[in-house]
């Protein structure tokens, strides 16, 4: 396919956001807030959903791909299959990873990935310290507030700050759960919480809450209503914080040359490495 050739070697360097943590914190509903749409499946449920990267597109509508490795194949997939396929715990077809092109997203140039959960006795099978080109990849440690400072949360951090630097952030979710001064005492800790546990630098920690921000756009939400006003404007401040941080990472990374097809997305190295570090999660 003639598209396949525009842009490859420039799309090869998109740079890419990972947004990993623990099943169920919200590591979906936070890039559904940042995109400002459902593009995601988001359930109480534990998804176990495969791997997905979300990314712009130029044309006017959406496109849905799906993976499979050892054909080398790029299934070309409709919303509602894409949707299926996030919630097929079986996923009988054997994808490894799933990709959406979306129209309009606030993001021009960055590649989210969205992971699958991780529950606490498997965490350390997930590791994404030997990432190729780590400089062209942001990771979002996603917690929830109520337990953020988890011990293999903080361990996580303490092994992959080395590699990621100021390109490690955490994202203390579900703050809504919360009231005001609890929000803003986690807040304010953190830092030495972090710096007691061995963390010297110490990342950007953001207290927030996706459901509110998801919510932001649509005037008289009842949820948003309910909620305390303090309350939802900590969270909206550190949301636009946790959101220019994103803006930043993209800025520093030079524009690619058109969107990237998923074949060169597929074949970029921040994915295949972050795939090969995800072993049991493609098995
Ligand atoms: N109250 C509240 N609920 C939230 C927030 N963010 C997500 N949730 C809810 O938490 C549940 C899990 O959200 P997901 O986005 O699916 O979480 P996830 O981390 O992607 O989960 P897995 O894919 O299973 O690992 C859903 O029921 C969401 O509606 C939030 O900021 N506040
Ligand atoms: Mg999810």
């Amino acid at each position: 396919m003639a598209t396949l050739d525009i842009g490859g070697a420039a799309a090869q360097q998109a740079p890419c956001v990972l947004f990993m943590g623990d099943f169920n914190v919200g590591k979906s509903s936070l890039i559904n807030a940042l995109l400002r749409r459902e593009a995601l499946f988001a359930s109480r449920e534990e998804s176990r959903a495969l791997p997905t990267f979300v990314t712009r597109t130029d044309r006017a509508e959406a496109h849905f791909a799906a993976y499979l490795p050892e054909k080398g194949r790029v299934d070309e997939k409709g919303q509602d299959e894409f949707f299926d396929i996030r919630q097929d715990r079986n996923n009988e077809a054997g994808y490894i990873l799933m990709g959406a092109r979306l129209p309009a997203i606030p993001f021009s140039n960055l590649v989210l990935i969205d992971t699958a959960g991780a529950s606490s006795d498997a965490c350390e099978t997930i590791d994404v310290s030997h990432l190729a080109t780590p400089d062209k990849a942001m990771l979002v440690v996603v917690t929830d507030i109520e337990y953020w400072a988890a011990r293999h949360t903080l361990d996580f951090v303490k092994s992959h700050l080395p590699v990621f630097g100021d390109s490690l952030v955490m994202v203390a979710n579900k703050a809504d759960h919360l009231n005001a001064s609890e929000i803003r005492r986690i807040s304010e800790k953190a830092p030495n919480r972090l710096r007691a546990y061995g963390i010297e630098a110490v990342p950007r920690f953001f207290a927030l809450s996706a459901r509110l921000e998801f919510a932001r756009r649509t005037p008289r939400n009842e949820y948003r209503h309910r909620t305390r006003r303090e309350v939802r404007e900590l969270c909206d401040a550190s949301f636009d914080a946790f959101r220019v941080a994103l803006y930043e990472f993209e800025a520093a990374h030079a524009p690619i040359d058109g969107a990237p097809t998923f074949r060169q997305l597929f074949d970029s190295p921040v994915i295949t490495s972050f795939l090969k570090t995800q072993g049991t999660a493609v098995a």
